[in-house]
């Protein structure tokens, strides 16, 4: 799969002179070789080694046939000129190495796709068939409609992703979303090659999900009973997923954000109906007793039965945002505090390194917010992944634990994030200060909270890189997440709050912050190909918004 030093050279020419393309995210290197090809009336698609290649090939054969897409950028022609439609585009010969890797962590996704300039028969050539998915993926993309036939061009492509960690998370504790809509979202994740579904099941508002050893739990604490995700609806999404080659990562946030607990066991939940401006982040203050051992059991029983749904190998086990008085003011924590000498952090600490062995004994790597090693300074297992939203990751990295990106400044897409807390003040607008009793979060005047909206541009921007050193004993970047907490989103909105602002995230996931020359991606190279791509995911169903007026497309570009 190693690029030869002539393709290598000639891939670099043409990424340098920003060759037009409509590929999103951008492969690490693509040669256009001149000619626009026919597709054949009877193209097909050959060599489906396992079943998930084989009902991709399906998938995607319907998508290009029906598709049928015409690109606002018509010309490629800039470094090749068109050539004669002659031959035609017969078939796609698919090949994959290991038809039977299991997806997980750290798949190989490799590819090279050839489009001959002979016509005839394309390659795909995969390590796995997750390569395999990927590839198809970047051919369907190839195809687009002109003068009413489908046309492919002629091309050389040799694609790898830059982190194998590439994300969304969704909350589905503040408002539901319906399993439709995720199996939306996750065809949507599928075409902009993003590899994980992280399912942040659960939160103080509501606790949508049944689990068999405990009913109660979604019984007391979903919303209604409508508004519950079974066994068989996960395993549909785990499913899903899987054929899509994404892997799906469970989140139960603990011991914070636990407050929909108390509906069904609240002799297990700390600080709950108290005033969530002294006890917690935002309305519905609750955390776990720490100090009880029916709490660890209740976990015990909750991992062990998600590990045997979720077969990926991580588990997110939260860890986020404990609130220094929900533990302390509590009328037995408080004093088993004052008895052992701890502090919150102390008792936070442990409970996370509990936490983390339940987790291991299932045979899952975990994976928690920065917050336990950042606030509750937490020394866990240096395998334990941590999701960092708002420290400078080299703090992480520098403990030997791998990390995630998820700034809030940058990859927040419904609340979070950016210049609306200074000083510890929070502010409304920037000449307004916010006054106690103002509900964030809940879009009263505090809804500002949720400000500044992150721009693709502004996702887009974000360095992958920047201030992260690589030394012996360092952690890596495992890669990025966007994330979708829920404050002010459900599914009417799904699509919107995503896409394409998702797809920029994808793209320094899947392709860099930087080029293979080591320049920085422009955002004028981006932005006419994240126009057609967002057309595109349209014309597949996602309802993705507009990134410019009509107007700029009918200008000319
Ligand atoms: N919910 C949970 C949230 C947030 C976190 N955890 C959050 C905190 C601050 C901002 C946005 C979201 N709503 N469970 C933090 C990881 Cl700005």
């Amino acid at each position: 799969m190693k690029p030869t030093p002539l393709l290598a050279a000639i891939a670099l020419l043409s990424t340098t002179s920003h060759a037009k393309t409509w590929l999103l995210p951008i492969p690490q290197s693509v040669e256009w070789t001149g000619y626009q090809l026919q597709l054949d009336p009877d193209f097909h698609i050959e060599g489906a080694s396992n079943l998930y290649v084989h009902e991709a090939a399906q998938r995607y054969h319907k998508l290009i046939t029906k598709e049928r897409w015409i690109p606002y950028q018509k010309n490629i022609t800039e470094i090749t000129p068109l050539k004669n439609r002659q031959d035609t585009l017969k078939t796609l010969q698919i090949s994959v190495e290991d038809a039977h890797a299991k997806l997980d962590f750290g798949i190989n996704e490799a590819y090279n796709l050839t489009i001959p300039d002979s016509g005839g028969k394309a390659t795909l050539d995969a390590a796995t068939w997750v390569g395999a998915l990927r590839g198809l993926e970047t051919f369907s993309q190839l195809i687009i409609e002109d003068e009413g036939t489908l046309v492919a061009h002629s091309s050389k492509i040799q694609d790898e992703p830059t982190y194998p960690h590439r994300g969304i998370m969704l909350d589905t504790s503040r408002n539901f979303y319906s399993v439709e809509s995720i199996l939306r979202t996750l065809d949507a994740m599928s075409y902009n090659k993003l590899n994980v579904f992280h399912w942040h099941i659960t939160d103080s508002q509501s606790w949508p999900l049944h689990l068999e050893m405990h009913p109660e739990l979604a019984q007391k604490g979903a919303y209604s009973p409508s508004q519950i995700y079974t066994t068989a609806d996960m395993r549909r999404i785990v499913q899903h997923a899987q054929s899509r080659g994404i892997r799906v990562i469970p989140e139960i946030d603990m011991p914070s954000h636990t407050a929909s607990i108390a509906e069904s066991h609240p002799h297990l939940v700390a600080c709950v109906n108290k005033d969530w401006e002294v006890y917690g982040a935002e309305p519905a203050p609750g955390a776990l007793d720490p100090t009880k051992n029916e709490t660890y059991a209740l976990i015990e029983d909750i991992v062990s039965e998600l590990a045997d749904i979720f077969p990926d190998s991580f588990f997110h086990a939260g860890g986020d945002e404990v609130n220094s008085h929900c533990w302390a003011d509590d009328e037995t924590i408080g004093p088993y505090m004052k008895e052992h000498g701890l502090t919150t952090d102390q008792l936070w600490a442990q409970f996370e390194d509990k936490v983390g062995s339940i987790v291991e004994q299932n045979h899952k790597r975990a994976m928690i917010w920065e917050d336990a090693i950042v606030v509750a300074k937490a020394d866990l297992s240096k395998n334990v992944a941590v999701q960092v939203w708002t420290t400078t990751p080299e703090n992480i990295i520098k403990l030997g634990h791998d990390i995630i990106h998820s700034s809030s400044d940058y990859f927040y897409l419904d609340c979070g994030g950016g210049g609306w807390v200074q000083n510890d003040q929070r502010y409304i607008s920037p000449d307004q200060k916010a006054t106690p009793g103002d509900t964030f979060n809940y879009g009263g005047t505090g809804g500002s909270w949720c400000a500044p909206y992150k721009t693709w541009q502004r996702i887009y921007s974000f360095d992958m890189t920047k201030g992260i050193k690589k030394q012996s004993g360092h952690g890596q970047v495992l890669g990025g997440e966007v994330a979708l907490w829920s404050e002010q989103s459900d599914e009417t909105v799904l699509d919107a709050k995503l896409w394409p602002r998702s797809s920029a995230a994808a793209e320094i996931f899947w392709s860099g912050s930087y080029d293979k020359s080591g320049k920085r991606r422009v955002l004028s190279e981006v932005w006419p190909r994240m126009n057609d791509w967002r057309f595109r995911l349209l014309k597949r169903g996602i309802g993705a918004i507009p990134i410019v007026p009509q107007w700029c497309l009918s200008a000319g570009t």
